[in-house]
This record gives C-alpha cells, sequence and structure tokens, in this order.
C-alpha cells in the first residue's frame, strides 16, 4: 500500500504497526470506506501514549513491562527518582522525573502528548511512620498534581494504587465488604483514604476518567521489599533459597490478604481496559487474590524447603498488621468488570522458588 498519498501522519503509523490491519482491507473494494473508518476512528482514539511514575518500584517494574506489551514500548516513558533505574528498562523510555516538581511533570506531559499516567510513585505503611509529614506530602501532593493534570491537559485515563490501608480498627475484619468503616492508623492509609475521595471527586467533578485498586500485600520476585507492613512475605523467599532461618516481624497467625505479582498484573490491566461504563467505584476497588499468616507462608515453603527455619520477633509493624483485614470481599470487582484471581499460596510458593535465584542470587 503506498502510505505517501495519506497526509495523516497517524495513519501512517497505525498501518506501519499493523495494528490496523483490519481497517487497511486486503480487499482493495473495502479501501475507501475502510480508511474513512481509520480517520474518524482515530480522530477519536489518538495513539496511547502512557507514562508511569514510579516505574522502578515493585509494582511499577513489572507492570511497565505489561503495558510496554500492550502498547508498545515506543509508546510507554517509564520514570523514577533515581537515574540509575533506568538499567530495568531496556524496552522502553526512561526519563528522571519527581513527581513533586510540578512544573517538570506538566512540561513533560505536554511535549510527549501523554494521554494516561499510571501513578505509583508513594512511600508505604512502615516507611511512612518513620516520616508521617514527608508521607504525606509526598503521597498527597502528587496525586494531586496528576489529578490537576489529568483535568487541565484532558488526559485519557489515570491509575492511582490504593490499599487495604484505608481500613482500621473498626473495620470488619473478616471479607471486609467494599463499603464499610474505615479509620486508618497509619499516615499512609490516611493518605491512600483521602486520596480515594480525591479520586472521586474529580470523576464526579470534572469527568476526569481515573482508576483504582484497593491491593492487599503485593509479592513478587522481580523486586526487593520496598518498606510494607505485608513485605515480610516477599523477604521471606530471598532468605529460604539463601537457607537462612528468617526472622519474621509479625506474630505467626497473623492473617492478611496477600497477591502474587501477576495476578495484580491482571487486576491493573483489566481494570484499565474495561469500558467506562463498567467502571463504576471511582474512589477504588477491593481487590482479593489469597489470605495467609506468617505460619502458613512458611509450611507453603517448607513444602519445596524442607530445611527452612522461622523464628518470630514482633516489633511496631504487628499493630500495622492488626489493624488490617484478614480477608477483603471483592465481589464488586467480580461483578463490574470480571475480576477473578489465579494464584493461590502454593502455587505461588512454587513459582517464586522457581524463579527468584535468576533475579536475586542468593546471598550466603
Ligand atoms: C504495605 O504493606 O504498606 C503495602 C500495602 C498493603 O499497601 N504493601
Amino acid at each position: 500500500m503506498d502510505l505517501a498519498k495519506f497526509k495523516f501522519p497517524l495513519i501512517k503509523n497505525r498501518l506501519e504497526t499493523g495494528e490496523f490491519y483490519y481497517f487497511c482491507a486486503s480487499e482493495p473494494k473495502y479501501k475507501t470506506k475502510t480508511l474513512i473508518a481509520t480517520r474518524a476512528f482515530l480522530k477519536h482514539h489518538p495513539m496511547d501514549k502512557i507514562l508511569v511514575i514510579g516505574a522502578a518500584g515493585q509494582l511499577g517494574s513489572e507492570l511497565t513491562r505489561a503495558l510496554a506489551d500492550q502498547f508498545g514500548g515506543d509508546q510507554v516513558i517509564a520514570t523514577d527518582l533515581r537515574a540509575t533505574a533506568s538499567s530495568l528498562f531496556p524496552y522502553c523510555r526512561f526519563e528522571v522525573l519527581d513527581v513533586m516538581d510540578k512544573e517538570a511533570l506538566w512540561t513533560m506531559v505536554k511535549k510527549e502528548r501523554v494521554t494516561q499516567i499510571y501513578h505509583l510513585a508513594a512511600v508505604l505503611s512502615a516507611t511512612g511512620e518513620k516520616n508521617p509529614h514527608f508521607a504525606w506530602s509526598l503521597n498527597m501532593d502528587s496525586l494531586l498534581h496528576v489529578l490537576e493534570l489529568a483535568k487541565e491537559v484532558g488526559l485519557d485515563k489515570i491509575y492511582w494504587p490504593s490499599s487495604i490501608a484505608v481500613f482500621g480498627p473498626s473495620t470488619p475484619n473478616v471479607n471486609t465488604p467494599q463499603f464499610c468503616e474505615k479509620n486508618p492508623n497509619t499516615v499512609y492509609g490516611i493518605s491512600k483514604l483521602a486520596g480515594e475521595g480525591w479520586c472521586n471527586y474529580y470523576f464526579e467533578k470534572f469527568g476526569v476518567d481515573v482508576r483504582s485498586l484497593r491491593y492487599p500485600g503485593l509479592i513478587g520476585y522481580k523486586s526487593l521489599p520496598g518498606g510494607g507492613t505485608t513485605d515480610y512475605a516477599v523477604d521471606i523467599y530471598h532468605k529460604a533459597i539463601a537457607n537462612q532461618p528468617f526472622t519474621c516481624f509479625l506474630s505467626e497467625n497473623t492473617y492478611l490478604p496477600m497477591m502474587y505479582m501477576p495476578d495484580a498484573i491482571k487486576a491493573t490491566l483489566d481494570l484499565m481496559n474495561a469500558p467506562k461504563e463498567s467502571v463504576k467505584i471511582r474512589s477504588s476497588y477491593n481487590l482479593a487474590g489469597m489470605s495467609f499468616s506468617p505460619k502458613e507462608i512458611f509450611a507453603s515453603i517448607k513444602k519445596e524447603v524442607p530445611g527452612f527455619e522461622i523464628n518470630y520477633q514482633v516489633d511496631f509493624r504487628q499493630s500495622i498488621a492488626d489493624s488490617w483485614p484478614d480477608s477483603i470481599d471483592d465481589s464488586r470487582a467480580r461483578a463490574d468488570w470480571g475480576w477473578k484471581p489465579s494464584y493461590d499460596l502454593d502455587s505461588m510458593s512454587r513459582d517464586i522458588l522457581k524463579h527468584l535465584p535468576t533475579f536475586f542470587p542468593p546471598q550466603f
């Protein structure tokens, strides 16, 4: 097909990538019609350009890859505070970006014609308690920068993660419902709850298509623990492959909602790809994968690593964990956009123990 005669660069780009092969018609008689369809379609669907903020974190390092697989590496810009993180992103562009620098963020979004932002930068629960004011301003101001930008520039979609940390001691802790009392007792949880309110506000008042999930503890093998209370369940696998005993900072029967990273990535993409009208909750969706205690994850690992040992030295993180639910009711996510997890504790343990040594060779 002679592309030169089509003066519309987006069409050229689409045709070259083959993405719109259906429209470009191997059938000559449909040629005119299909090109008109393509022009009309593109008028309303400009190419997606994805900006990931906090891309080098636990979630970001895996989600960015999945986004590059979906949209193409050229369409994704991974950003993080640390320049050294660039080595994590050979498959897409990397830029240093401090999300607190509103000017730099706005300039990048406009210059790069960004259409979607995944804003993943945050200070997590345990780290946040060590410097509450910093955690509040980073978690809150950065979200407001992004929401305001989305409103002013007219971005297509925003993704912002919330957390089970929005719940607190007065929340029903088994099968915690989507809508219930919330009295978070960490600055991280307070900022996530306030952030949910802001997301809902920008959607209701300004039509910003912002979507969010209340993640349980996320467990993956491609990055190191990031200062969360649930991160004991990441750390434990590193000790298991190094044949070292694990010292757990939570007591053995502390149940928490957890999720294996591939499920979390799938949930995020499913939510973001869902039609707008299916996304009925604009604060944040409850999301569940599995629920277990330190004793149970230890038993699961021990099936694969028989000599593994655990001991307990409970610290300040116990009271954070005690204020969070044991398990979550995610029926709204299932009903609205078809959420269903794939992994349970044992299948996750087997998968992590198989792959972790390649990513992080054991430190003996
Ligand atoms: C944390 O433990 O702080 C996080 C979370 C549950 O949001 N993993």
